[in-house]
């Protein structure tokens, strides 16, 4: 249920994942807020389709923008923003289908521009809203609505792909540590160039990955989250891989480098760029006999 969008009633299911995902980004947005000395309307938050993409409308304290966009194009929407309005921080909000399945094609041209964006992805391996069908993380043979006799692909690995294209800030993170969570969300907004924060946000209702995640310590069994070794170097390649080589799912900075970011290269154009008046420009598309 949203405080902010009493018309727009619909509530996530006890103990879904996105609540604690929601915590930490308000955190984060306030924070960032607070560390820059800008007004919270200097942030923008953009959502593609799905439960974790209603998170647009969940924000509660002080608002930030929100653009609600289609499924799928979090990354061109965003990279429409970011050409409107350099200056606002802007933030995607997608799930696992949203990001890596019908927008998959969308990273690797984002990773490339470096564009100025962070994404909050929250990876419940499942398409949630839509009632359990399998995403790309969804686990090889799990039986879900979509695929009744075991799903027949292998599941990706999001934090190799990133790796492997170029992504210059990658964290990895579990919903279940909010305060920790935001920590991680606001040193990637302030990462200058394209960040990712992929979060394991479980869906209690179509897959429930709690335990499986935490794995219940006082039974001596153990989870597949383990916190990233202290002495990692995550400005290292070559250390970045290697960790992504371990099995098990790595909460901390994987990998950050600082380059030149779009706004930088479209700085550099435009220094370059001759300085022509409108009429010249005109003139100039004018077809010559
Ligand atoms: C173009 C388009 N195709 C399909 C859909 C239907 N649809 C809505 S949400 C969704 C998947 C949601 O899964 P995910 O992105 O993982 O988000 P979650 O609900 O799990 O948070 C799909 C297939 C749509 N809205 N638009
Ligand atoms: S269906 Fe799953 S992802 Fe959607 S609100 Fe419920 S628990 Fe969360
Ligand atoms: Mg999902």
């Amino acid at each position: 249920m949203s405080k902010r969008n009493p018309e727009y009633d619909f509530a996530w299911c006890p103990g879904c994942g996105d609540f604690g995902v929601r915590r930490a980004l308000q955190v984060a947005l306030e924070n960032y807020s607070i560390e820059h000395e800008e007004p919270q309307a200097n942030n923008i938050v953009v959502a593609g389709i799905g439960c974790s993409g209603n998170m647009v409308h969940l924000v509660e304290g002080d608002q930030p923008f929100g653009l609600h966009g289609i499924h799928g194009r979090t990354l061109p929407i965003s990279l429409g923003v970011k050409m409107g309005n350099p200056e606002l921080n802007t933030v995607v909000v997608a799930g696992d289908g949203d990001f890596l399945s019908i927008g998959g094609e969308h990273i690797g041209p984002a990773a490339n521009r470096n564009l100025d964006v962070t994404a909050v992805v929250m990876d419940n391996g499942v398409y949630g809203l839509t009632k359990g069908q399998s995403s790309p993380t969804t686990d090889y043979g799990a039986v879900t609505v979509s695929t009744p006799l075991g799903k027949i692909e292998n599941p990706i690995s999001p934090l190799r792909h990133y790796m492997s294209i170029g992504v210059t800030y990658i964290a990895s993170y579990y919903s279940s540590k909010p305060r920790v969570l935001a920590k991680l969300i606001q040193e990637a907004m302030n990462h200058r160039g394209f960040s990712i924060v992929h979060v394991q946000s479980p869906c209690t209702t179509y897959n429930d990955t709690y335990d499986i995640l935490k794995g219940k310590p006082k039974e001596g069994i153990k989870g597949l989250a383990y916190d990233i070794p202290e002495d990692h170097d995550p400005t290292s390649v070559q250390a970045a891989n290697e960790l992504l080589e371990q099995p098990g799912i790595p909460l901390g900075v994987i990998f950050k480098y600082e380059g030149k970011a779009l706004q930088d290269r479209h700085q550099e154009l435009q220094s370059k760029a001759p300085n022509k008046t409108n009429q010249q420009l005109l003139d100039s598309y004018l077809l010559k006999a």
